[in-house]
C-alpha cells in the first residue's frame, strides 16, 4: 500500500492579519486518506483558537525508502503547582544543556504565537535564524509508525503529536533542544526536549486561557550548517 503525507494548516485572516489556528502532519496509507482528510477538516473548523476561514490541505505521495525511522524520545513528567514554577524548570533544563541565556530565550517564545512556525534560535548569540520570521520554521513530514485509525484525530491529542515532532527535531543537525508551550488556550502542559534530557513534560507552562505559546528550536554551531538543519526539519520524512 502506498503512503501519503497529509498536511493541514488552518488560519483566520481578519483585517489583513493572519492568525494561525491549527496545523497537523500525518503519513497515512492510501486507503485512509479520505478518513483523515475529513477528520482534519473537522479539527480546523472546530478549534478553541477560533474558526478557520482558510484551510490548506496538501497530499503528497511518500516513497517508503525516504523515511527515516527513529525511536521516540524517552518521556518524563515534572509536576508543578504554578506556571511560574514550570518556567523555572525550563530554565534549569536549559542550563543543564550549557545554555547561558535561558531566561532571555524563554521570553522569545511568544514572538511566534500568531505564526504557524517555530523560531530557530542561535542559543549563543540569540540571533533568530529563520529565513522568514513571519512564517517561522515548521517541522513537517512526520508521524508515529503505530498511528492507526483507532485514534480520534478530529480531536487533537497534544501529547501524541508533540512527541513525534519533538523526536524528529531532537535528531536535527545542530539542534541541541526544543522548548514548547501550546498556543491552545485550554492546554497548559508544555515540554523541553533533547536527545540528552529526553522529552520532559512540564504540567504548567502558562496561564489557562492564554493563547500565548510557541516553539523554539535551539541551535548551536556554525551558521554555515543552518541550511542542512532547515532541510532536515522541513523535508526529511520521519
Ligand atoms: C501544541 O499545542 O501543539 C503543543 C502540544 C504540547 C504537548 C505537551 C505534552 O502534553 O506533552
Ligand atoms: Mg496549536
Amino acid at each position: 500500500m502506498e503512503l501519503y503525507s497529509l498536511k493541514m494548516r488552518a488560519s483566520n485572516s481578519k483585517d489583513g492579519i493572519e492568525k494561525h489556528i491549527s496545523g497537523a502532519e500525518k503519513i497515512v496509507s492510501e486507503d485512509n486518506i479520505g478518513t483523515y482528510v475529513e477528520a482534519l477538516l473537522t479539527r480546523a473548523l472546530h478549534h478553541s483558537k477560533g474558526k478557520a476561514n482558510f484551510i490548506n490541505l496538501k497530499i503528497e505521495k511518500v516513497n517508503k525508502e525516504d523515511i527515516l525511522y527513529l525511536d521516540s524520545l524517552p518521556v518524563s513528567t515534572v509536576q508543578v503547582d504554578t506556571y511560574q514554577a514550570g518556567l523555572k524548570r525550563v530554565v534549569a533544563l536549559l542550563e543543564q544543556m550549557n545554555i547561558a541565556n535561558a531566561k532571555e530565550i524563554i521570553k522569545k517564545i511568544n514572538a511566534t504565537y500568531n505564526t504557524r512556525g517555530a523560531i530557530l534560535l542561535d542559543v549563543d548569540t540569540l540571533e533568530r535564524l529563520e529565513p522568514n520570521q513571519e512564517r517561522g520554521i515548521r517541522a513537517t513530514y512526520m508521524d508515529a509508525d503505530n498511528s492507526s485509525m483507532s485514534e480520534n484525530i478530529e480531536v487533537k491529542n497534544h501529547y501524541n503529536e508533540a512527541i513525534v515532532l519533538a523526536t524528529k527535531v531532537a535528531y536535527a543537525p545542530n539542534i541541541i533542544g526544543e522548548i514548547c508551550i501550546s498556543d491552545d488556550p485550554d492546554y497548559i502542559t508544555g515540554y523541553v526536549a533533547s536527545k540528552e534530557t529526553g522529552y520532559v513534560r512540564i504540567t504548567k507552562l502558562k496561564e489557562k486561557g492564554s493563547q500565548e505559546g510557541g516553539r523554539i528550536f535551539l541551535y548551536r554551531g556554525e551558521l554555515s550548517a543552518v541550511p542542512s538543519c532547515l532541510d532536515y526539519l522541513e523535508k526529511q520524512k520521519v
